[in-house]
Formats: C-alpha cells, structure tokens, sequence
C-alpha cells in the first residue's frame, strides 16, 4: 500500500501555479515564524501525497511530523477529498445554533464510540485553541451549575502547551507565550513540569521516575483549598515543548487526587488524540478517564479546521436544567459541526478505520523506538524518548544562543527532503501513522548525517 517510501515522482501532480520568486511576500502575517529569516529564504509547500510534500520546484520532502501532528492518515486520502468536495456541492454551510444538519449527529456518535467509556457527549469547535478554552468554560460553568459557583480557579502545568487563546495562554507553561499578552486569566496556578533528564533521560516509552510529581496538586489545594478549583488540565504527553512523556503512574495519580477533592481532570489530547500513542486516544492508552478531553488536528486528518471536547455525560445533563426554550450553555462558534469538516471528519474515520490505523503506532512503536535511539550516542545529544510514534531527540543548546541549533538541524533536513518539527533544541517526530521502516530510516539517518555533519 505505501510500501514504497521513495516513488520516483508523484504520478498526477501538475507543476505548481506558484513558485517563491513570483510572490510577493509582504502582506502575510506569519503564526509562529521567524518571519525575517523566513521571508529572507522562504520555504515552501506545494503539493502533498502520502507521505510526501513536494516544493514549488518539485523537490520532494518526506513529512516526518504530520504536518504539525495532524495529518495522520498521510496526505490527499481520497475518501476525505471525495468527501469534502461532495459536501462543498451538497451544503456547504448550515447554521449551528438552534438549528443542524444530520452528519453533525452522525459524527458525534461515531466519535464518542471511539472515547473511554463514559464520554459520551462531543462539542464541536475548531481548532484545539477553542476546543481548550471551550473544556475550561464547561469545567467553571459545571460547578456554578450545581451550585458551587466557588469552584472557578484553573490548574495547569509548566510547560504545557493548550493553544493561544486567553483561557489556554493562562493555563498554558510557555513563558514566551504569555509574557507578551498583559493579564492572563485570574486565579490560575501551574504544576511542576514532569521532564527530569538527570533521572530519566534516554527512556524508552515513559520514564521511571516522577509519579509523586503529581502530588503538587495536593500542595495547590493546601494553598487555596479543593473548593476554590475547578479543573486541572494536562497533555498525557506534552507534545509542543518538546514531547515530555508523563512518568509511570503519574496521571494515574493526578486522576486520584482530582477524584479525592472534587476537582475535574481534563486531558488535552489535541495532539494524542486519533492513534499517536497506538490507541485511539492517550485515555485508552494509559487506562486513565478524564472527566473533560479535548481534541482537534487528526479528527479530520488536518484537512478542514475541526475541534472538540468530549465530556462525561454527568457534566452534559447538569447544564440540562431551566426552561426548555432557553439556551443551557451559551457557548458556540459560528462554524461549530461545519458540514465540511463533519463530512471529512467521517472520511477520516472511515479511513482509520479500513486501515486500522488507531492501533498502527503500537506496530510500529518497536522498530521506531530502536531507529530513533539509534542516534543516542551522537555528538551533542542529551536524551532520547518516544512513545507510539512520536519521538524527540534533544541536543544541548550551543552556549548563548538557545534554540539555535535546533532551528539550524530543521533547516538543514529540511534541505535534505525530510520535514521535522523542532522547538528550542528537541527535534521532534510524529510521522504520519501509515508510515512505513523504510521511511523511519530515511528520517533517521537523514538527522544522524545532519547532526554528524553540524558536530
Ligand atoms: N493543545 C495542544 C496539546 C496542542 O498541541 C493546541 C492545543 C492548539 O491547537 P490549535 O489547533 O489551536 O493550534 C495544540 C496545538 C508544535 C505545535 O510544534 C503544536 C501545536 C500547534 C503548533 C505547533 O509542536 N499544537
């Protein structure tokens, strides 16, 4: 099927309409760019198939992190393009409040089959930004509906990362995210990050050491009291800074202390959600129920902009109260259930589905795990993790310049034909799950020569 990690061109791609010479690139304001450097020597994207981009020219780049952990299915899958296009002709908008359209139900039903037992109720948003902000809406607005209206402060983590929204920056741990942005939600508190180098440092899966990192949250309940705190929010793995793997028994832990006072745990499954780790959610993966899980990127294969919470059914019908021709949660967005992202939503599954891709990562989680720590041993590398098919390689920052030769390593693969995604010195891969051995190895011994060559 995608046995051939090197077709020698893409068969029915035209050359491209737009080459970085003839654009004019003044007006875009970039996310997340070092737009000087950028626009000094853009990169960029054309065409893509499988597991491949090709540039403007024709160059062909293997994607080696999904996109941004987001195209799992691999690129151009025909089921979600047929499907999208048909839903463009058929409807291509419907309303979302007070009114709807069948695949918005049909698609909630598919996806809570897909979640742990007991989150039965989808709210559509879309992206993982609103899908965040959403979940921390729905927490402090649960407790006010059942009458502890108290119950209003937010928990996060150092380093995690829950998108750009005001909701998400507050509970987020990125110093460099926030700072900027003046005041950040009030009565927010973080708890320690779990990446511990010096204890766990080249693991294979999740590391030993650091489960009583979770009893922070009980220092946090000394200090402000449980009936004050609404939530807790976490990634099971950390994805954006840096892939920092959750210890062995820690969110087993954070579940406990959460039940023990009342407070609810949300999972930010955003990038672990849809068969990163080898099982349809990290939820599944670790055995371990939150009571709210957001998502986004790999619910439509990153073709259309799609999000959502799932939420246990206790939380949905404790909003289900007042007169029935009133609004019970005054929370939406105008493209909330977009018949085009429902209907690639619904390729998308049925994609996973025919190719069992939900489980792929635990087939080939092993031979990942021994190509990447294959590079364990390289000049300036101080640790190697994965788990399911996401990988970091971290190296030590060049002296004064941080970040610097993580940015120099991703521009150098990428001028070999292999897409990473790099954030400060870690160099991180999630490779779309229909990815083959031959592909890994292109992408690892792509870095290893990078990194060789830049020691
Ligand atoms: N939560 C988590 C856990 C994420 O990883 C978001 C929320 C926000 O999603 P949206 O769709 O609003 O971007 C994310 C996004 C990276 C990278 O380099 C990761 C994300 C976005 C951009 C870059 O790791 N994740």
């Amino acid at each position: 099927m995608h046995k051939d990690p090197n077709p020698a061109a893409a068969p029915s791609l035209p050359p491209s309409p737009r080459d970085a010479s003839a654009l004019d690139l003044d007006a875009f304001w970039m996310p997340f760019t070092a737009s000087r450097q950028f626009k000094s020597a853009p990169r960029l994207l054309a065409k893509a198939k499988d597991m491949y981009y090709w540039t403007p020219d024709g160059r062909k780049v293997l994607d080696a992190v999904a996109g941004l952990w987001c195209v799992n299915a691999g690129h151009a899958r025909p089921k979600i393009v047929r499907a999208i296009a048909e839903q463009a002709e058929e409807m291509d908008f419907a309303p979302p409040f007070n009114m709807a359209h069948p695949k918005a139900f049909e698609l909630a039903t598919k996806l809570v089959a897909l979640t742990p037992a007991g989150l039965d109720k989808v709210f559509f948003t879309n992206s993982g930004s609103e899908s965040v902000d959403t979940a921390l809406k729905m927490a402090v607005a649960y407790h006010r509906a059942r009458g502890e209206g108290q119950r209003t402060r937010l928990i996060g983590r150092e380093r995690g990362y829950h998108g750009v929204n005001f909701g998400g920056i507050s509970v987020g741990g990125i110093a460099g995210n926030r700072k900027s942005f003046g005041t950040m939600v009030g009565g927010v508190d973080h708890l320690r990050h779990t990446h511990n180098l010096k204890k766990n440092a080249f693991s294979h899966g999740v590391p030993e050491h650091g489960a009583e990192l979770a009893d922070d949250l009980e220092g946090i309940v000394a200090l402000h009291d449980a009936s004050t705190i609404a939530a807790v929010i976490v990634e099971p793995v950390a994805g954006s800074t840096g892939v920092l793997l959750p210890p062995k028994g820690y969110l087993e832990r954070l579940r406990a202390i959460c039940d023990k006072h009342g407070i609810l745990l949300i999972f930010d499954e955003v990038i672990t959600g849809f068969g990163r780790l080898g099982s349809p959610f990290a939820a599944t993966h670790f055995g371990v129920t939150p009571d709210l899980m957001t998502a986004a990127k790999g619910i439509t294969n990153g073709c259309v902009p799609m999000g959502a919470v799932f939420a246990k059914r206790a939380i949905h019908d404790v909003f289900m109260q007042g007169p029935e021709y009133a609004v019970e949660f005054p929370h939406g967005y105008t493209y909330s259930a977009h018949p085009l992202a429902c209907a690639a939503s619904l390729a998308t599954l049925e994609t996973y589905a025919d190719e069992g891709l939900l489980t792929r990562a635990a087939t080939m989680a092993p031979s990942f795990e021994h190509a990447l720590h294959s590079l364990d041993e390289l000049p300036h590398v101080i640790d190697v993790r994965n788990i399911g098919l996401v990988g970091a390689i971290e190296l030590e920052p060049v002296a004064g310049a941080p970040g610097k030769r993580g940015f120099d390593i991703f521009r150098s693969c990428f001028e070999r034909g292999v897409l990473v995604r790099v954030t400060g010195d870690i160099i991180a891969l999630s490779p779309p799950l229909i990815v083959e051995g031959a592909h890994i190895d292109q992408a690892i011994s792509t870095i290893a020569d990078v990194i060789k060559t830049q020691a």
